[in-house]
């Protein structure tokens, strides 16, 4: 049995579901490789226009499994070059809306994980938790980069500093998640945001997930120069001129993704 579960549905919607519930969905060797590979496999596959990630069980994932750490634990600097950052790096330039829908507790590298995707969904009785400084270690999987971006600085040092569970409407608050919905509607709510952007036009939402990320480390001159470069792209594409008949002959627009 798969540590990983993958679900297509009719809309273009991929579910990845971590699947190791009595370890909180903890990231072992197997899930780690296996969520690289779906991962990937997501951003080859032109079937798909949209990616949900969740977790079975009460959590979305709690982070390093520890119980791999014992006295053999591996340079802990290698471990995140060669198996953690593939996996935030592979969610950042998947060229595809990626939804998280935090059902539960999300510790650790598992926090990094849900803010490496482009919007969240949590349930109201979920929790982001820090853990790293409880086992004496630094914030690490994009964790100390996303969180001040998102929160500023001050939030994000007494959310790494405390290692305080962030609850839901505290999330919320802060703009760490889109919305908070109740546990028991958290995936379908995720599945159907991933559903209404697959309906979107693929190339164009690509690219605008890439404008985003550009922004985020360059001026606005630059910002100004490559949103004209994107543009130039998606102006040559057919769904652009699909998006134009469909507005002219007021129906939906059908996009290719071509
Ligand atoms: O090492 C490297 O490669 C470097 C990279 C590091 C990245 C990281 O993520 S470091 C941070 C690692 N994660 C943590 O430190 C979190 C550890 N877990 C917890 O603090 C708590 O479990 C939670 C706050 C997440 C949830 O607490 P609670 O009380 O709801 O659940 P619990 O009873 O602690 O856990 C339930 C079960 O899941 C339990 O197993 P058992 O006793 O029922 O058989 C527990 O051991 C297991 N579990 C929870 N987290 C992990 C885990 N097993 C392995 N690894 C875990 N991270």
């Amino acid at each position: 049995m798969s540590v990983l579960r993958v679900e297509d549905a009719d809309a273009g919607v991929r579910t990845l579901t971590l699947d190791r519930p009595d370890a909180l969905n903890a990231l072992d060797r197997e899930l780690k490789e296996v969520l690289l590979a779906a991962l990937r496999s997501a951003a080859r596959d032109r079937a798909v226009r949209a990616v949900v990630l969740t977790g079975a069980g009460r959590a979305f994932c709690a982070g390093q499994d520890l119980r791999e750490r014992g006295e053999t634990a591996p340079s802990l600097a290698i471990e995140l070059r060669e198996r953690y950052i593939p996996i935030i790096e592979a969610v950042g330039r998947l060229e595809k809306p990626v939804v998280a829908a935090v059902n539960g507790v999300a510790a650790g590298a598992g926090f990094s994980l849900a803010l490496a995707c482009d919007l969240r969904v949590m349930a109201e009785t979920a929790t982001f938790i820090s853990a790293f400084g409880r086992i004496g270690l630094v914030p690490d999987s994009g964790l100390s980069w996303f969180l001040p971006r998102v929160v500023g600085p001050a939030r994000a040092a007494e959310i790494v500093m405390t290692t305080d569970p962030v609850d839901a409407a505290t999330a919320e608050r802060l703009g760490l998640v889109n919305r908070v919905v109740p546990a028991e509607a958290c995936l379908a709510e995720a599945q159907a945001l991933a559903a209404r952007l697959a309906a979107g036009a693929p190339l164009a939402l690509g690219l605008a997930k890439r404008s985003l990320a550009y922004a985020l480390e360059h001026d606005l001159s630059a910002s100004l120069a490559f949103e004209a470069e994107l543009q130039g792209i998606a102006g040559r594409s057919a769904d652009h001129a699909e998006g134009i008949a469909a507005f002219t002959e007021k129906r939906s627009a059908r996009f290719t993704g071509e």
